[in-house]
């Protein structure tokens, strides 16, 4: 099993999308280990976005993450990381596949939704940086059996 961190950004939030992008993570088949509402602050995203700290588009990304609070899921499943990547879709949302959650609701670079862990590696960093231990569950999916069978 893998953990990996999803956040529905500002535009999902005002758009009214984060209960359809939740349901198609759940209808997956992915356990949702943590969930909550957070407001992501300068230091959190200079960590999270270290990639892009000295790229142009960097401070407009920023304030854009900041325009609501965000809803931060840790997903867990079997290549959960992969999997989650690929339901995102690429990062150019209106160059992404139809069928993911970025082909079907976005048309933006940057207005692209969703972020998801882009590597276990990733992930294992990304998830303690917005979940603590104690917002983390382990529980048993009764439907488990029927979903990796
Ligand atoms: O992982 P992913 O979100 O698909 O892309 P990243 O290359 O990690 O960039 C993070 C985030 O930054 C992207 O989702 C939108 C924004 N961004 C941008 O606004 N303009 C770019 N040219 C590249 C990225
Ligand atoms: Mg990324």
């Amino acid at each position: 099993m893998e953990r990996t961190l999803v956040l529905l950004k500002p535009d999902a939030v005002q758009r009214d999308l984060v209960g359809e992008i939740i349901t198609r993570l759940e209808r997956k088949g992915l356990k949702i280990a943590g969930l909550k509402m957070m407001r992501l602050s300068d230091e959190l995203l200079n960590e999270h976005y270290s990639h892009l700290v000295g790229r142009s588009f960097f401070p407009e990304v920023k304030s854009f993450m900041q325009l609501t609070p965000v809803v931060a899921l840790c997903l867990e499943g079997v290549e959960a990381v992969d999997t989650v990547r690929a339901l995102c879709g690429i990062t150019k949302a209106r160059e992404a596949a139809p069928g993911t959650i970025r082909g079907e609701f976005a048309m933006s670079v940057q207005a692209n939704l969703i972020h998801c862990s882009d590597s276990l590696e990733t992930a294992k960093a990304e998830v303690p940086r917005f979940f603590k231990a104690e917002e983390l569950f382990e529980y048993k999916d009764i439907l488990e059996t029927y979903v990796y069978n």
